[in-house]
């Protein structure tokens, strides 16, 4: 009898859970694939991919952070994506000091002649475009984009991003390149997570 009230028991938990575990499984994530070219067709690295949901729904920014390096008088990455909102650390790993600036608009800031790591992280709290340069020297140079998104990658040396684990859905991808022809006109298109292959981007690129 007790067996018998196990067994029953054990089914109706199932039969209860299993609508409720349903909506996980479905959500299970699926990555998105961007390869983007130039109008030669040469794969382009250090492109920026970054997917905004179609129906606009996002996570909540869970305090995120990145670290943009100074290392033999340059920045390392050249190019950085962040979510708005994110605070940036800018550690000079030279013997010499740096003093790193923007005039961008989605960001002003100076970090005054310094060492090591400063104090306190740079926050970055509009989506843009920010320059980043160091006034002793005029070498050095870094692009941080700033997206309203927490899904975005970089392409590698072979034009090729994957945005990993977005929940399974339709999203507008965007690229951007520092060396566009037309940087205000950034080319988008809709892809659903998970749906195969690479989406295709042609970029026209200025001459290095
Ligand atoms: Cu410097």
């Amino acid at each position: 009898m007790r067996t018998v009230t196990r067994t029953w028991l054990r089914c109706l938990v199932g039969a209860l859970c299993l609508p409720l575990c349903l909506p996980f499984v479905a959500a299970r994530a699926a990555p998105l694939r961007a390869l983007v070219v130039d109008q030669r067709g040469t794969p382009i690295p250090d492109a920026v991919v970054y997917a905004e949901p179609v129906d606009g729904k996002l996570p909540p920014p869970k305090r995120p952070q990145a670290v943009i390096d100074q290392i033999k008088r340059r920045f390392v990455p050249l190019v950085s994506v962040v979510r708005t909102g994110t605070a940036v650390t800018f550690p000079n790993k030279d013997n010499i000091e740096h003093d790193v600036y923007s005039f961008s608009p989605a960001k002003r800031f100076e970090l005054h002649l310094y060492h090591g790591v400063p104090a306190k992280p740079v926050m970055f709290d509009k989506p843009g475009l920010v320059v980043m340069g160091c006034n002793i020297h005029d070498q050095m140079i870094a692009y941080l984009l700033v997206v309203d998104t927490p899904w975005f990658a970089k392409t590698d040396a072979h034009g090729e991003a994957s945005i990993d684990d977005v929940p399974p859905h339709t999203y507008k991808l965007t690229v951007w390149h520092y060396r566009m022809l037309d940087p205000d006109r950034l080319p988008s298109r809709n892809v659903a997570a998970g749906s195969g292959g690479p989406a295709r981007f042609t970029l026209q690129l200025k001459s290095e």
